[in-house]
């Protein structure tokens, strides 16, 4: 009797102390996530990149201490101006053709001087109709990296198209310096300020490099509120593509729509909702949390084309340094609290070349890297199901 008295008290004792030892790990593992936020959030308010309350950039360090990035971004602010006076080019324009034929997946594109003579009407990148007004002045801006013959393939597709559409437009490709992890969102903002500082325009087209548009009756025309060109997409059998977000508050879109490939806006909104994210290294995520920034505005994703705008992409593998972002998930949960602090008003990169070519101007910029804090952070233990417990360091 007595044996198994002291018996159940060892076992008793045996398991108060596991659960000790569990409370303490338990306790160990939260004051280690705390201490992280806690460091992070010091990192991020003693840095010198931040002004007032505003995360500046990727929280605080370009890859290369020697960049000098630039000091603030300064957009003289546009006013829309529709052109309709008696020169105007005419609403409906004369020489679409319709469907197009869009090139092999194998076929190898004409060689660039083999279009530029194609076209010796677009000089250095631009052109403008002769014989009537262009209605819209338009820069196509094109987040590059190493996809040379993709490039080939839409500027020979493109520039044809934007001719008969009879805008005033420009090309340009905005290059990721470097071998580092790609950021597309942080290129296109860069592209934005460069691309008003070269001359002025009445909205802006962000294309993917390899998305061609398969009817040129999709004009490529400005409209005041943001426009989504690529919404039916042969990669997804030209179904309106739309999800649910696992983690979502309740100020967020129920669903959201498909906005990577080429999208439109207007300089006044794309300044109102401060661009995209910088946040976004890798793959994946900024075009949902560009879409809930427009949808927090009251914009949607406006088609007046419709399925006129079918748009084909060329079929590739993802590259190496574009791997998916481990942290997109938590990022676009936040995006519309962070909206008015991470974006044109807190970005910095360095402009480090610009060239104009017959068929595109080239701008360069060094865009920094991740801060390897905040990589850490968000490759530690969120996944999808986890997204109510995020909170960010600095909220
Ligand atoms: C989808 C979206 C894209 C973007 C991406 C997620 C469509 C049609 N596309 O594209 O807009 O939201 O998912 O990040 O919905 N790029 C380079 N070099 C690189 C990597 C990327 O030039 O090494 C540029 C290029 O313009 C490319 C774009 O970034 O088209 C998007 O990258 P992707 O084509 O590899 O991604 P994808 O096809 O999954
Ligand atoms: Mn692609």
């Amino acid at each position: 009797m007595l044996r198994f008295h002291r018996l159940v008290t060892m076992r008793r004792e045996g398991s108060i102390l596991a659960v000790i030892v569990m409370n303490v790990v338990f306790m160990s593992m939260l004051f280690t996530r705390i201490e992280q936020e806690r460091s992070l959030k010091n990192e991020i308010t003693q840095n010198k990149y931040v002004e007032g309350n505003y995360l500046l950039d990727d929280f605080n360090e370009a890859s290369d201490a020697s960049i000098p990035l630039v000091d603030h971004v300064k957009i003289v602010e546009r006013n829309w101006t529709r052109r309709t006076s008696p020169q105007s080019c005419p609403l409906f324009p004369p020489g679409l053709k319709g469907k197009l034929d869009l090139p092999g997946n194998d076929s190898i594109p004409p060689s660039l001087d083999n279009i530029a003579g194609y076209h010796p009407d677009v000089k250095l990148g631009s052109y403008k109709p002769i014989h009537c007004l262009a209605r819209y002045k338009v820069a196509i801006v094109i987040p590059y990296r190493d996809r040379a013959e993709h490039l080939q393939v839409l500027l020979n597709h493109l520039h044809p198209v934007l001719k008969r559409q009879q805008l005033d437009y420009t090309i340009y490709t905005i290059s990721f310096a470097g071998n580092g992890t790609f950021n597309k969102a942080k290129l296109i903002n860069a592209g934005f300020v460069e691309v008003n500082k070269d001359r002025q325009y009445d909205c802006f087209v962000f294309h993917d490099v390899d998305v061609l548009v398969e009817n040129d009756h999709c004009l490529y025309w400005c409209s005041e509120e943001p426009r989504q060109l690529s919404y039916y997409l042969d990669k997804f059998d030209y179904k309106p593509l739309e999800y649910k977000y696992p983690c979502r508050s309740e100020s967020a879109p129920e669903r959201t729509k498909l906005f990577g490939g080429a999208v439109m806006f207007s300089q006044k909104v794309f300044i109102e909702v401060n661009g995209m994210s910088n946040l976004y290294w890798g793959w994946g995520g900024e075009d949902d949390d560009l879409y809930w920034r427009i949808w927090s505005k009251g914009y949607d994703i406006n088609n007046p084309y419709g399925e006129n705008c079918r748009f084909s992409m060329i079929k590739h593998q993802r590259e190496g340094y574009n791997r998916a972002n481990p942290g997109r998930i938590p990022l676009v949960y936040h995006s519309i609290g962070r909206m008015p602090y991470d974006g044109l008003s807190n970005l910095r990169y360095k402009k480090l070349g610009f060239q104009r070519y017959p068929l595109y101007v080239n701008i360069t910029v060094g865009v920094g890297k991740q801060h390897k804090k905040m990589h850490d952070f968000l490759s530690s233990d969120f996944n999808s199901t986890k997204c109510e417990k995020v909170k960010m360091p600095w909220e």
